[in-house]
């Protein structure tokens, strides 16, 4: 059976989400994060080198990368669901967005938690601090976010769903960064799409039962 290794409040959420849609069995191995610096606890690199979640185990496998578990999940046990068909533009907007959603959408995220962060330095250098992450965030990182932000809910205004008109384990990978978006990256109703894409995951049977089974899942501000 698939063992999770499953980080509170963290991306491997989704892949509970994807194992649930399939209807696959699977274990889950719980981490905590360090409440002060939100990082992963040591044991986790016992299980993989780099000690980041989503880390699964399966049999002899060991994989982490949410990508590729998505990959590896949907290959051994999707039977061709969540998945277009070879060959079809849909499967390259599947392909594109599967990629998109950690190597483009997450860095500039990311990078906004980091540098609002910075923004509450100890007071000795918080003045420098704050002048530095203002200037990276509003030349760069907000830009960055918006620009994405304006490109995913043109893209949804063409199909219901990122990869065409059916639900795929493409939507599952871009749900992160969309939620992560909406806790800190400024997304709102001004993105109506974008929204009512959330709202539609989130009343999905599949998404509601991994979340029982996953337990807390607040993104970090
Ligand atoms: N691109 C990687 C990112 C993995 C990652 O950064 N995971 C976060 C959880 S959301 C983590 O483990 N953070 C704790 C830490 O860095 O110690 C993936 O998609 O799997």
């Amino acid at each position: 059976m698939i063992i999770v290794h499953h980080l509170n409040n963290s991306r491997s959420q989704r892949l509970l989400w994807l194992l649930e849609e399939l209807g696959v069995l699977y274990d889950i191995k719980r981490y905590q994060r360090d409440p002060r610096t939100m990082l992963a606890p040591p044991e986790l690199r016992q299980i993989h080198p780099l000690g980041k979640s989503p880390v699964i185990t399966d049999g002899d496998v060991t994989l982490a990368e949410s990508g590729a578990i998505m990959e590896y999940v949907v290959e051994k046990f999707g039977r061709g669901r969540l998945i277009p068909k070879p060959g079809t533009p849909e499967k390259l907007r599947y392909i594109y967005w599967m990629h998109f959603a950690e190597g483009s959408a997450m860095p500039p995220l990311l990078m906004k938690l980091i540098l609002d962060r910075m923004m509450k330095a100890p007071l000795l250098v918080r003045p420098v601090a704050k002048a530095i992450a203002n200037k990276v965030k509003t030349s760069f990182v907000e830009p960055n976010i918006r620009r994405q932000l304006d490109f995913m809910e043109a893209e949804l205004g063409r199909s219901t769903w990122f990869a065409g008109d059916e639900f795929t384990a493409a939507d599952i990978q871009m749900s992160f960064p969309l939620e992560a978006a909406s806790a800190r990256g400024g997304l709102d109703a001004s993105r109506p799409k974008l929204m009512e894409f959330l709202a539609r995951i989130h009343a999905r049977e599949a998404y509601r039962a991994a979340l029982e089974r996953g337990g807390e899942y607040k993104l970090l501000r």
